[in-house]
């Protein structure tokens, strides 16, 4: 393994543990200040539902992006976990029987198998609230301003307009297959979205000029593409195993995919060429950029 990737592993690790211990104090049994009891078994399967493994991918792209415009590692750390705890509400939910009917995710049973389905839609309703909690949060040491506009980002992230009008999406695409423009939407709200926060929050959780901010988003735009093609591309030659989650699963279901329209070739061009252009944009930051940047790679050679 080369030195800039031995890094990028040794810092994702690193970064993942922290997360994970701030996770698991936030899904305690104490109740915050006006909660009024914290139901066990419902904090359970949220507990359950984060704690479960995952790659961390999401809260790493928050620090790293906060650390290379100067941001508080701490303030960065939390709003990292409110966006980890959205990405694992959609994959709880994406799991139900009414969704995908998944039995097995990281590898582990599926929340509502593990626990039941009233209570995964529970948890992830709770955990999708949490988010926004987290981040207003005196706990979160950032101006009011930079509070705001974190809740606004993300509530845009992942709503209507983002990951779950991007879900809305992919299920009618099950019965009327989209063309391209409507298969690259489709991702950018399901997938890319949250992975454009990610990078943008870094932005703002620096006060970053607005220029920064919007580079940082749009390089997290273009490794949200790369994201996605790497997952489609893993739907159709990865296995259960490697993945912990069913695999081949959209081809079964003719749902399209930019890989299934052009073929494995284009894809594996496109996805180096989505990799090319998340660098360009990282090109004024020098040095100080090279984590991210072999994060893009990451995400574009992940195996898992
Ligand atoms: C239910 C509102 C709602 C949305 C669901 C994200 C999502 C939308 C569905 C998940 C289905 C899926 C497999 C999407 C492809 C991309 C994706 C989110 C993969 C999983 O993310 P990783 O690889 O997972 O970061 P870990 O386990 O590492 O966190």
């Amino acid at each position: 393994m080369d030195a800039k990737r031995e890094t990028f592993e040794t810092r994702l690790k690193s970064s993942a543990a922290e997360i994970e211990a701030l996770l698991d104090l936030l899904l305690s049994p104490t109740e915050l200040s006006d909660e009024i009891a914290r139901p066990d078994l419902l904090r359970s399967a949220m507990h359950y539902a984060v704690l479960n493994g995952g790659k961390r991918l999401r809260p790493f792209l928050v620090v790293e992006s906060a650390a290379l415009l100067g941001g508080n590692r701490q303030a960065a750390l939390r709003v990292g976990a409110a966006l980890e705890c959205i990405h694992c509400y959609s994959l709880v939910h994406d799991d139900l029987p009414a969704m995908d009917d998944d039995d097995l995710r990281r590898g582990k049973p599926t929340v509502h198998i593990k626990f039941d389905e009233a209570t995964a839609i529970l948890a992830g309703d709770s955990l999708l609230t949490y988010a926004f909690d987290i981040i207003a949060a005196p706990e979160t040491d950032l101006p009011d301003r930079s509070k705001t506009e974190l809740v606004l980002a993300i509530a845009r992230a992942a709503g209507l307009g983002g990951m779950a009008g991007g879900q809305a999406l992919d299920l009618a695409a099950e019965t009327q297959a989209p063309n391209e423009a409507g298969i690259i939407r489709l991702q950018a709200m399901k997938t890319g979205a949250l992975i454009r926060f990610a990078c943008e929050a870094g932005a703002i959780i620096a006060g970053a000029s607005t220029e920064d901010r919007q580079r940082l988003r749009r390089f997290g735009e273009k490794i949200g593409l790369a994201f996605q093609l790497a997952d489609d591309i893993l739907d159709l030659t990865s296995d259960i195993k490697t993945m912990g989650k069913a695999t081949g699963k959209d081809a079964a279901r003719g749902k399209g995919t930019l890989v299934g329209l052009h073929g494995m070739e284009w894809a594996d061009k496109q996805l180096r060429r989505h990799v090319e252009d998340a660098e360009e944009l990282l090109v004024p930051y020098g040095e100080r950029a090279a984590l991210l940047i072999t994060a893009a790679h990451f995400i574009a050679e992940r195996k898992s």
